[in-house]
């Protein structure tokens, strides 16, 4: 595959490979990628708003005020997704419930969407990296009937297709079909994400670890003293590692993913089950860094193999290099 190949010749290239292949996916994660791009443009313009925290401090041509960003951008993947025929509902972090597309006779199509339309949205108002999460599942129910929750409900193993986008200092489609993840860059001249990392590997080592280190005295014993090992003067192993925390989820992964590193958000005592949710945010990334060749766990199990029991279910979260996810489930396993 050459650099320059658009996000959309890569994935008609990469479902010629599949001869049963319908062509539904390769339309579904266009218009992922087309909402990305309504959303990066929004985002783009955020500094120009004087109310960005509340509002977006403008009025659409109803005369309504826009909503926050994140709002926003869910609103704009929910219509790109629902206006082709490809997915029957979507979960997003934004919504309480499920929403099906066509809730009385359901659809003729065979998959749903799960997303978190603006992660670290907070962070627009510094000028910091947001993303978008999304995972692509088969619904369990059959096409034609209304979709049900426990077609969202599905372990991350299932997932068809993962990914995010980053609006960073440039913006990126990265994503994953499970046949290894491949990094898109958004050429603004050109309005095309271009093919720019290809079949990404995390490193096995790294020596950057990411974490809300003001949470220190709720970690768990173990966390505690993995961020001791990291910390520790080893001038031959490269240690003390570089601490690192955008907190910015995407943004976090994203840089560990190149550079090889960990990220950790542990349960603590505010927040029994950690901060962040397993099907939005946990899933799509596990699958990515599996993928790219590193671990995500919750500390004793694979991400991918936790069975979901609600939508906006929480987990501790630890993911990144191998080498280093292994080493603190070690001391998890022996400390607690
Ligand atoms: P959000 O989904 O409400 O935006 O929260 C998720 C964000 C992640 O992007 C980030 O990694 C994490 O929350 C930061 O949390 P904290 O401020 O507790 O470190
Ligand atoms: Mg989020």
């Amino acid at each position: 595959m050459q650099i320059g190949t658009t996000v959309g010749e890569f994935i008609i290239r990469q479902q010629a490979d599949f001869p049963h292949a319908t062509g539904e996916l390769s339309s579904l994660l266009s218009s992922i990628e087309l909402a990305a791009k309504i959303v990066n443009r929004e985002i783009n313009r955020a500094g120009l708003s004087h109310h960005i925290l509340g509002s977006m401090g403008q009025t659409n041509v109803q005369g309504e005020e826009q909503q926050k960003l994140d709002w926003y951008a869910n609103e704009q993947f929910k219509l790109a997704l629902a206006a082709r025929g490809e997915v029957c509902g979507l979960a997003s972090e934004e919504e309480e419930d499920f929403v099906a597309f066509d809730p009385l006779q359901g659809r003729h199509s065979k998959y749903v969407v799960l997303i978190d339309p603006l992660d670290g949205s907070s962070n627009i108002d510094v000028n910091v990296s947001v993303g978008t999460l999304f995972s692509i599942y088969r619904r369990l129910t059959p096409v034609n009937t209304p979709v049900q929750l426990d077609d969202f409900l599905q372990s991350g193993r299932a997932q068809v297709a993962a990914g995010y986008i980053i609006y960073g200092s440039s913006t990126m489609l990265v994503y994953s079909t499970g046949r290894g993840v491949n990094g898109f860059t958004l050429d603004p001249s050109l309005g095309s994400f271009c093919l720019s990392h290809p079949q990404m590997q995390i490193p096995t080592q790294g020596r950057i670890y990411s974490i809300n280190e003001g949470n220190y005295l709720k970690f768990p014993a173990g966390v505690k003293q993995y961020l001791k090992y990291c910390q520790a003067i080893e001038n031959d192993e490269g240690r003390p590692y570089t601490a690192r925390y955008i907190g910015s989820l995407v943004a976090d992964v994203h840089r560990n993913l190149l550079k090889g590193g960990i990220y950790l958000y542990p349960a603590g005592s505010n927040a029994p089950q950690g901060k962040l949710r397993l099907l939005y945010e946990c899933n799509p990334l596990a699958l990515l860094i599996e993928q790219a060749g590193g671990l995500a766990t919750d500390g004793q199990t694979p991400i991918l193999d936790l069975p979901p029991q609600a939508l906006h279910q929480r987990t501790p979260f630890y993911a990144g290099s191998r080498d280093m996810v292994l080493r603190l489930q070690g001391l998890l396993a022996e400390h607690g």
